[in-house]
């Protein structure tokens, strides 16, 4: 009774197993110095949110420390990462993004 054998040896055909890419999380981190308007501001630019959805995921980040802002392929988290850091930092605030392996 091994892999691809049930009961009394009879043959049992599995599923063939097709990769899918490792999807990204897209993280937020809280500090206690970024406006919270200019996060929300990130939020619409970057990751495509209406003013609500963005000022609603800025609240959970300030209040709960961190938020996963959008899961994406490792190309597009890593430029989001990037875009989020470089304009933050060109504005000179602290806001953090980091990326996670889903
Ligand atoms: N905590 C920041 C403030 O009180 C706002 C903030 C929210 C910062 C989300 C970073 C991320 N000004």
């Amino acid at each position: 009774e091994g892999d691809g054998e049930g009961e009394a040896g009879i043959a049992v055909k599995t599923a063939p197993k097709t990769a899918r890419p490792p999807m990204y999380k897209v993280l937020l981190l809280n500090d206690d110095y970024t406006p919270m308007e200019f996060v929300v501001h990130i939020l619409e630019r970057f990751f495509g949110m209406n003013h609500a959805q963005a000022f609603e995921i800025m609240l959970t980040v300030h209040k709960k420390g961190l938020a996963v802002v959008g899961v994406y392929s490792f190309e597009v988290a890593e430029t989001k990462v990037s875009q989020v850091m470089d304009f933050s930092r060109r504005h000179q605030h602290p806001l953090q993004c980091t990326m996670e392996k889903e």
